[in-house]
């Protein structure tokens, strides 16, 4: 098996986006809690992901989600996120909070509601130029709830027609990314329920569309890491959304649900030249924090990631690849496990303090007093939800 010293010059360019979202407060449709320091603007939340990066080095980009970060001035925030040391990265549209999308946005049947989607999207798009995102990211809550409600083929082709309409004003180092979900919030049928509708789609716009995979958007049991190996293996895999669920889409820390199942992701991932500099593949975080602080709730996220990339990137592939050839079954899981069962916190550990990182960012932070800062400073106002 490899060592660590061996596969640690390929942490150096790991980067995670976080999402602006998750500084805000979160909840659940029964109560979204407030908490103390929670930002009251978009520039708080930048500060707050800036903070993420400074005590792991982990997560130089921040997501934003549109209405929600809406600004006036998109140049001056852009600014403002290089001064805090971070860059906006991903623009996430929202058609899911106006009453207009209550039947869909980008398939609703009427063509008025379907145009106002559609120039949401290219509203987006306007953001990206000013704050040079290279992605923006489309996931519709459009859907269902009882059969016989909507003609679910008719919507595929009025989703493809929306989505040609957005994708034709990208311009050329622009991406679409489109997220698939399988429930939630229409219970009977999503307009984009699997990895393979959204392939079908993106496929048909052409090579500047690509796939989200958020862990969290599959049915209990769903092998995600074979999804993985098939969007890599087809040049599709645009972005991930991590996060994790222990029942549906609930969001929480990734690898804290099933550290073992981040762990067969990242394996593919470097498997399918997803972790590569250039790989085009985006890792971001998706996740909302109803009952942690938010800022150690990512930095938790970050290190999690980097430590199952850790592992995977010590698979002894040769070994692995012998004993397969060779029709060894547990010779195979063996070298497999052997990586994962691996205990890395030491040795990164060390590798951050010789990278000028504190050995433990999640110490680090509780000692740093940022959080008594906010929670001191960001008194009056309102909290942002989201
Ligand atoms: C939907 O559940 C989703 O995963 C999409 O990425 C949204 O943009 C995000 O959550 C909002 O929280
Ligand atoms: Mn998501
Ligand atoms: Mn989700």
């Amino acid at each position: 098996m490899p060592t660590f010293e061996q596969i640690s010059q390929q942490l150096d360019h790991q980067a995670i986006e976080v999402p602006s979202w998750a500084y805000g407060n979160s909840g659940t449709r029964f109560k979204v809690f407030g908490s103390a320091g929670t930002p009251r603007t978009v520039q708080e939340k930048i500060a707050d992901a800036a903070a993420v990066h400074r005590f792991t080095g982990l997560a130089p980009k921040v997501a934003l989600h549109i209405p929600w970060d809406k600004v006036d001035d998109y140049a001056a925030l852009t600014a403002y996120a290089a001064e805090q040391g971070v860059q906006i990265g991903t623009i996430n549209s929202n058609t899911f909070q106006d009453d207009d999308y209550k039947l869909g946005g980008l398939t609703h049947h009427d063509p008025v509601i379907r145009r106002k989607a559609i120039d949401h999207h290219l509203e987006c798009l306007q953001i990206m130029d000013a704050t040079g995102s290279q992605d923006l990211k489309i996931w519709l809550a459009d859907g269902s709830n009882y059969p016989g409600q909507a003609d679910m083929r008719s919507r595929q082709d009025r989703l493809a027609e929306s989505l040609a309409a957005i994708y034709a004003e990208l311009k050329d180092d622009q991406r679409l990314v489109l997220e698939y979900k399988i429930f939630e919030p229409a219970f009977y049928h999503t307009d984009v329920p699997d990895w393979g509708t959204a392939l079908v789609q993106v496929q048909a716009l052409g090579e500047k569309a690509m796939v989200c995979l958020d862990t969290g958007h599959h049915a209990p049991s769903t092998n995600v890491e074979f999804i993985v190996a098939q969007l890599l293996r087809l040049g599709r895999l645009g972005s991930f959304d991590f996060n994790s669920r222990f029942y549906a889409d609930d969001d929480l820390i990734v690898g804290s649900a099933d550290p073992f199942q981040l762990f067969r992701i990242m394996f593919e991932v470097v498997r399918g030249g997803g972790y590569a500099a250039d790989s085009g593949v985006a890792f971001m975080l998706d996740q909302c924090h109803n009952v942690e602080k938010k800022i150690p709730g990512q930095i938790r996220s970050v290190l999690n990631v980097q430590e199952m990339t850790s592992r995977a990137l010590m698979v002894d592939t040769e070994s692995l690849a012998a004993a397969q050839q060779a029709g060894d079954v547990l010779g195979a899981h063996e070298v497999f496990m052997d990586a994962f069962y691996t205990d890395v916190r030491a040795d990164l550990a060390a590798w951050r303090e010789t990278r000028g990182l504190p050995a433990s960012p999640m110490r680090a932070y509780a000692e740093s007093g940022y959080q008594e800062t906010i929670e001191a400073d960001r008194v009056g106002g309102t909290q942002l939800s989201w």
